[in-house]
């Protein structure tokens, strides 16, 4: 099977999964990236049937409006059933890197509001140790090379991403050669550096429930 067809085998599984949960007042929480793209386009088939979605990008929100979904502000749409989304690397913990795609923040905004987050990935992305893919940082632009320097500090290697700015008009740093050993307390030591929006580490909540693309068939992790 190729990388997209093992996407479009976990999107489907995801329909399974929140099928029976689609009701008049039911508004799920949507994220960002290309298998989260599929599971957009399998949702429009209900739409309707469902009250609507919150987006974790302004990408999403355009797809999802496409489908014929309404979008909605999250800040009228209380707790979330589910958050549906991908991820760049999932380890066996359920805890992830995302904001490969810049919208890290939105994410874990939107995921924060979720009683069950369910991540969607092919096989490619579940890793032993975080840390091969490089970890995003979204910074405040005037502290962008302060927080650089105390990344380095921590043993990573800052690299600017640019020509991005964020849906939040921010920047993004991503961190390489920086393996990470214990993902909820980096992700606190993260936090805690000024000018640091969000970084791309979801460990302190990880997922609920992982539904990973392999050869043979999709694995389902609780
Ligand atoms: C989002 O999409 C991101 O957090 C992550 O960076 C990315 C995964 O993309 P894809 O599904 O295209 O591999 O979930």
């Amino acid at each position: 099977m190729t990388q997209d067809e093992l996407k479009a085998a976990v999107a489907d599984a995801a329909i399974k999964e929140i099928e029976p949960w689609l009701e008049k007042d039911t508004v799920l929480g949507i994220g960002t990236g290309s298998t989260a793209n599929l599971f957009i386009d399998r949702l429009g088939k209900f739409a309707g049937r469902f009250k609507g979605a919150v987006a974790s990008s302004d990408a999403s929100a355009k797809r999802l409006k496409d489908v014929g979904i309404d979008v909605l502000e999250l800040n009228s749409s209380g707790t979330l059933p589910f958050y549906v989304d991908g991820a760049d690397e999932v380890n066996a913990h359920l805890q992830m890197i995302k904001g490969g795609g810049a919208a890290l923040t939105r994410e874990k905004i939107v995921a924060a509001c979720a009683e069950r987050f369910i991540c969607i990935a092919d096989g490619s992305k579940y890793v032993a140790q975080l840390g091969h893919f490089p970890l995003p940082i979204e910074v405040i632009p005037m502290a962008r090379s302060y927080v650089a320097r105390e990344l380095v500090k921590l043993g990573a290697e800052p690299i600017y991403r640019e020509g991005v700015v964020t849906d939040n008009g921010n920047q993004i740093i991503d961190c390489y050669d920086f393996m990470i050993n214990d993902p909820k307390a980096m992700e606190a030591t993260l936090n805690s550096i000024v000018g640091v929006v969000t970084n791309g580490l979801f460990a302190a909540r990880g997922a609920d429930v992982l539904l990973l693309g392999r050869e043979d068939g999709v694995e389902r992790t609780a």
